[in-house]
């Protein structure tokens, strides 16, 4: 197991000068394991933990063409909620929020989960209808979710501007309490270094080139540092997601788009809460560092970009001033962008394909992070047992073809 950080092993190492060991370990990849997972982001990592830690799975090579948490994981505003508009949604993110409550004392790792209020801003008589039925979905699934009014709202983020003569008044807000944010690499890091105490292995550096596929099942992947047979293979990517299922025959229905971000200068810290505008296509939070991070929608047009552009920043300020005009001196430190593997529907892709083996948890959109205990979980569950959670029974791909969707794009941060 690895060292038990607490502070008494940080009193320790800091007297001792003893180097702390890595976080996770480099290993020569081997050529065969139970399980491929394809992705170390959150998804690929947390699927490899939970087959470890909850089946006893632990020949399991977690492969990444880039750095582990590069991609998605390391990309998002680091937003958890569960106030979906299915219930089949509510249930699923709800099983991530309880798993990322407990998950820093389960990984011995501190994720900085802060649940501290998420509000999605109604400006309009039609988003509020949609928070109302939202609200009502949410309660029935035990979820902490209710409509407030603009002053509820005013007192619990002051420097909102509520009057009533902006061009887009805040009417009212869904206020969802278990919501908040967390440390995002932390996650992926604490995951990660549980999974190698566990004995998988975290191969970063090894893209997929191929995946081998005989008589309709998978039996393995081509990387660049050689072959690896495996009689599962998973497919925990996002951004290349539709491309590394067609490298086994699956056609996925996703398009990618490019979502930017900002961060500022830090401040003093006055933001307590998530605050969302889908109107206005814009969310920030405060870190515990005091700086402001913002997001928007996806950008309109399929792209692989991951650079943030001087449209989306302009845009961006205008509508967060029109939100808080306080905030007009504020600096931006940097931009950035993530890709989202939007699916018809707004909802995720989890579960069995055509190909005997070959499991997908990808289409993601712009709901990824979030997702990433439970779809670990969840998945761990399948390849083990061979059975569909009832958990993400409804997101299988089948449903596509056969009429069956999920529809969540109303309860998407921003509108798309
Ligand atoms: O769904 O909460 C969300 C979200 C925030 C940023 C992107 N998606």
């Amino acid at each position: 197991m690895p060292t038990r950080y607490s502070a008494l092993s940080l009193l320790r190492h800091g007297l001792t000068r003893r180097p702390w060991p890595r976080v996770w370990r480099d290993h020569d990849l081997e050529p065969s394991y139970d399980v491929v997972v394809v992705g170390a982001g959150v998804h690929g990592l947390a699927t490899a933990y939970y087959l470890a830690k909850h089946h006893g799975v632990s020949r399991v090579a977690v492969l990444d063409r880039s750095y582990l948490g590069g991609g998605g994981s390391g990309r998002n505003t680091a937003i958890v909620r569960s106030n979906y508009l299915t219930p089949e949604g509510v249930r699923f993110y709800d099983r991530s929020v309880r798993l990322y409550e407990s998950l820093a004392a389960e990984l011995n790792f501190n994720v900085m989960f802060s649940q501290r209020g998420h509000l999605t801003l109604a400006h309009n008589d039609g988003s509020l209808r949609t928070m109302r039925w939202r609200a009502e979905v949410n309660k029935l699934q035990g979820v902490d979710s209710e409509v407030i009014g603009p002053d509820d709202v005013k007192r619990l983020v002051p420097f909102l501007d509520t009057s009533t003569d902006t061009r887009y008044p805040i009417l009212g807000a869904l206020y969802h309490p278990p919501g908040g944010t967390i440390r995002h690499d932390a996650v992926n890091w604490g995951y990660a270094r549980a999974a190698d105490a566990l004995g998988v292995q975290i191969h970063q550096n090894t893209e997929v080139l191929g995946i081998i596929v005989r008589d309709g099942a998978v039996r393995g992947v081509r990387t660049w540092r050689g072959e690896i047979s495996a009689p599962v293979v998973v497919n925990c990517t996002a951004g290349w997601s539709s491309l590394v299922s067609a490298l086994a025959g699956v056609t996925l229905p996703i398009t990618t788009h490019s979502l930017q971000a900002a961060v500022t200068e830090p401040v003093q810290m006055f933001l307590d809460t998530v605050v969302v505008s889908g109107t206005l296509h814009v969310y920030v939070s405060q870190t515990a560092r005091g700086e402001l991070v913002f997001g928007a929608s996806t950008d309109p047009y399929p792209s692989y970009s991951m650079r943030g552009s001087l449209e989306f920043t302009e845009e961006l300020a205008g509508h967060i001033l029109e939100l808080m005009p306080s905030l007009a001196k504020l600096r931006v430190l940097r931009q950035w962008a993530g890709l989202c593997d939007m699916t018809p529907d707004f909802s995720p892709i989890m579960g069995v394909t055509p190909v005997e083996g070959f499991l997908v948890d990808v289409g993601w959109g712009t709901y990824g992070f979030k997702a990433g205990p439970a779809a670990g979980e969840a998945m761990a569950e399948l390849i083990a047992t061979g059975k569909t959670p009832e958990l993400i029974a409804a997101f299988d791909l089948a449903r596509f073809g056969q009429g069956r969707l999920v529809g969540e794009k109303g309860a998407a941060a921003v509108g798309h």
